[in-house]
This record gives C-alpha cells, sequence and structure tokens, in this order.
C-alpha cells in the first residue's frame, strides 16, 4: 500500500506543475527553456539553454544572432588557476541522443554591446543557427540580474 500511496503522490505533484515551459524544436533539435539575465544598455549579456537531440545525426550550434546586441559569441568558461575565464568556440556539438545545457559557468552565447537594457520579465529575440537544423527562433526570458538559472523548470 505504501508503494501504491508514493505513486499517486508523484503523478499529483507532476500534475501541480505549472505550465510555464517555453521549448522550441526544429527537426530532430529542441531548444528548452532559453534565458538570460536582466543587464543594462551598453554592458553585456549571456543566454542559456538547453540543447536536446533526439535524432541519429549529430549536430552543431554554429552561430547566433540578435538585434539586441552587437555582437554574438559562443563562449565557454574553463577555470586558470582560481579564476574562470571565457573564452571564444567555433560550435557546440550535440551528439545524438545528447541534450547539452548552456549555463552559468559553462558554454553560454555572450552577447556583446546590448543595444537596450534586458528588464526582468522581458523577452528578448535570438536566432540560433545550427549546422544541420538550420536556422531556430527561440525567445529569451530575462530573469533577474544575478539567477543561476531560468527559475521554472
Ligand atoms: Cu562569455
Amino acid at each position: 500500500m505504501t508503494t501504491r500511496r508514493s505513486l499517486i503522490a508523484g503523478a499529483a505533484a507532476c500534475v501541480a506543475l505549472p505550465a510555464r515551459a517555453h521549448d522550441y524544436t526544429a527537426g530532430d533539435l529542441a531548444v528548452l527553456h532559453p534565458w538570460t539575465r536582466a543587464a543594462g544598455a551598453n554592458g553585456n549579456g549571456a543566454a542559456f539553454m538547453r540543447l536536446r537531440n533526439t535524432g541519429a545525426q549529430p549536430d552543431r550550434l554554429v552561430s547566433a544572432a540578435t538585434p539586441a546586441a552587437r555582437v554574438v559569441e559562443l563562449h565557454t568558461m574553463t577555470r586558470e588557476g582560481d579564476v574562470m575565464r571565457m573564452r571564444p568556440v567555433t560550435d557546440i556539438a550535440i551528439a545524438p541522443g545528447q541534450t547539452v545545457e548552456l549555463r552559468p559557468g559553462g558554454f553560454h552565447v555572450m552577447l556583446i554591446g546590448l543595444n537596450a537594457a534586458m528588464a526582468q520579465g522581458g523577452r528578448v529575440p535570438l536566432t540560433l543557427r545550427f549546422e544541420r537544423a538550420g536556422d531556430v527562433q527561440v525567445e529569451l526570458t530575462v530573469e533577474a540580474a544575478g539567477a543561476r538559472g531560468a527559475g521554472h523548470h
């Protein structure tokens, strides 16, 4: 009986989750919960998301663009001694069946030179270019300035 009761409780918890997901798909590729942080005009921002490849072929994120920033680059972070440093990468690979997380402290889409402030609660358009899946238009949700996650997983 205990097992049955916990199963029922688990199902109820799933139903209770808020329906706030915002995901995008293009062929075998899904872009899950793209988000960024509030930042001021002329500053820099970073975009985070999960990239899921449900297909049988590898894919790669090769570039991104947004009218919100003057320059957009793909970055990773590496530790050098006690310091975390960002460096550009040419692409971010997503192997078949794999989900790659762009997150604070790791891979991110760098938004350099914001044309306007990104305010918490707003949305910022971003075009992701994949080698196989092509261009995928997404909207970043703007979370609080110090956010470590999208806040609605
Ligand atoms: Cu960066």
